[in-house]
């Protein structure tokens, strides 16, 4: 099912990497058909090659945009030589057959990245391309196409040992070649989605401004239509048996996706989401100072600092002994005084924009912490979860709603909070969004003090951040004077007296809660001040 490679039509973006190809097509005198700048280079490493337009009778036109697009060509790519009646044929039309197709594609997605304009991002739109290679795989029959600039070097083996792929191969690559096409329109179809938005000439009209449905292309952009980008192979999943790999999102650029590892071993799975997790938890308090320590992507400390190294001395205080082997993020520079902590400390990953050159130097004496480098927030602006045959796609939580805002709070039981407390239930508001449901915060001084995260009911999770709070304060009654904040209503009294009885002063929730007056009543029986802030913020 071997088919010698006797000619060869080969039109790249991608150069690098073509001399071997270049090299065996001159040893085996292929016939080779090129374009433009591909024809050049090609030339250029010794190669005698037809241009395009020598086979066409045709010249390159509207820019480039016409080619390759012309029957000389794609009936030499589509004719299916086992076919007698097609031999025939081409014959007759006296055009020859290609056996090879190396083609890849204009860089779409880069161009969007670099952040082209409207008229430079169109003409990166590959028409000729994707039909040439369309064609060949369509033709596995006969032709082999080659998309992938890794290939190249199989490729000029094959066309060196003189026989060429087998039938099996031919059929790999033409599948490998349409993922590559397809990926190609997914991207296009995103940004062009992005771009240009539904024109109201082509809304339903309607009378009835309630009939009106929301218009969800807006809502969730569909970003499942875009294939991602693998960047790496990672060495296991969330556990050893478990395959796992880094994808890019081609369109959009992330400083954290694409975060410098200037120090330790390669980044795990549960390394990625659990930095990830820190850092949008640390900028969560821009242009504060912050400070995150996450284990299991649950914070275990929290803190607003004057100084980086003050947020992160309170961060850790909050919990120690779930910060050994955990992950620390800042949204500051990590100056010589942090790393000076954090030193003592194990440590799996540390995050953070930026680092002193002596803070560096110390951290890389930690031969296991990896250390990354982040210059920028977080860009994410939706949230994708797979469910078994489905994807599940929402807009990020963002601490912005109105009910984020202090000023909307409504007041419903105690005094108004004095200015220190209100800050600490801001900062308790703020530092609940990135706690796994049900859960229950209590901070002080901007700092969490105890952490009930991810169980079950909220009478459990505020046992749990009370428990936290007093047993890993040497004695220290760390409740007592603290606030606290709840990420979804109280659904029954019980959850918020666990914290009024540890002496808990102010306490914000969400409210909403068919219950909620008997909650107020326990609140008001304690004369503890209590928040509604009729947003919530579960994280599942
Ligand atoms: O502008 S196109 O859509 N029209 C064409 O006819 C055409 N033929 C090849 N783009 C076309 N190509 C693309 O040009 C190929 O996909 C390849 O990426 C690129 C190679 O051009 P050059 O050899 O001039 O660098």
């Amino acid at each position: 099912t071997s088919r010698p490679i006797k000619r060869a039509l080969v039109s790249v973006y991608h150069k690098d990497g073509i001399e071997v190809l270049a090299q065996a097509f001159v040893k085996a005198g292929t016939s080779v058909v090129s374009t433009g700048s591909t024809a050049k280079k090609l030339e250029e490493l010794g190669v005698n090659v037809t241009p395009v337009e020598k086979v066409t009778g045709f010249p390159e036109s509207l820019d480039g945009r016409v080619k390759t697009l012309d029957p000389h060509i794609h009936a030499g790519i589509l004719a299916d030589m086992t076919n007698p009646e097609h031999a025939r044929q081409l014959k007759e039309l006296g055009i020859e057959p290609f056996d090879l197709v190396v083609v890849n594609l204009y860089p779409f997605a880069d161009t969007v990245r670099s952040g082209a304009n409207e008229a430079d991002t169109i003409e990166k739109i590959d028409i000729g391309g994707p039909s040439m290679v369309r064609g060949a795989a369509k033709n596995s029959a006969t032709v082999a196409v080659i998309t992938d600039k890794n290939d190249y070097a199989l490729a000029a083996e094959r066309v060196s040992n003189g026989e060429g792929f087998t039938l099996a191969e031919r059929r790999y690559l033409a599948a490998k070649a349409f993922a590559h096409t397809a990926a190609y329109d997914a991207t296009i179809i995103e940004w062009a989605k992005n771009v240009w938005k539904k024109p109201a000439s082509l809304e339903p009209a309607t009378d009835d401004a309630d009939a009106q449905t929301p218009n969800t292309d807006e809502l969730f952009p569909p970003t499942y239509t875009r294939t991602w980008d693998k960047s790496n192979v990672l060495r296991y999943g969330e556990n050893s048996h478990q395959q796992a790999a880094l994808y890019l999102d081609p369109l959009t650029h992330s400083d954290f996706a694409h975060a410098q590892l200037l120090h330790g071993k390669p980044m795990s799975y549960n390394n990625y989401v659990d930095a990830d997790s820190a850092w949008r938890s640390a900028w969560d308090f821009a242009p504060k100072i912050a400070v995150a320590v996450v284990k299991h992507s649950n914070p275990c400390g929290l803190a607003i600092g004057e100084t980086v190294a003050e947020a992160h001395r309170k961060a850790h205080a909050c919990d120690p002994m779930s910060a050994y082997g955990g992950v620390i993020a800042a949204n500051a520079t990590v100056t010589l005084e942090m790393a000076q902590a954090v030193k003592h400390i194990f440590t799996e990953v540390i995050v953070a924009p930026d680092y002193e050159p002596e803070a560096l130097e110390l951290l890389e004496t930690k031969k296991n912490l990896r250390i990354l480098k982040v210059p920028t927030r977080p860009v994410l602006d939706q949230s994708i979860r797979q469910i078994d045959g489905g994807l599940l796609v929402q807009t990020t939580d963002r601490i912005d709603a109105e009910g984020d805002d202090p000023k909307n709070w409504k007041l419903v039981s105690g005094e108004a909070a004095d200015e220190a407390t209100l800050r600490d239930l801001e900062f308790a508001w703020r530092a609940i969004r990135s706690v796994k449901s049900n859960a229950i915060l209590i901070a002080h001084d901007e700092a969490t003090v105890g952490v009930g995260m991810g169980q079950v009911n909220r009478v459990d999770s505020s046992k749990l951040a009370v428990e936290r709070a007093n047993t890993l304060a040497d004695g220290v009654n760390r409740t007592k004077g603290a606030v606290a904040a709840s990420d979804a209503f109280f659904p029954f009294a019980d959850g918020l007296q666990i914290l009024v009885d540890a002496g808990v002063k102010a306490i914000v929730q969400p409210g909403g809660s068919i219950r909620d007056e008997e909650v107020i009543e326990a609140a008001k029986a304690a004369g503890v001040t209590l928040y509604l802030t009729g947003t919530r913020h579960f994280f599942h």
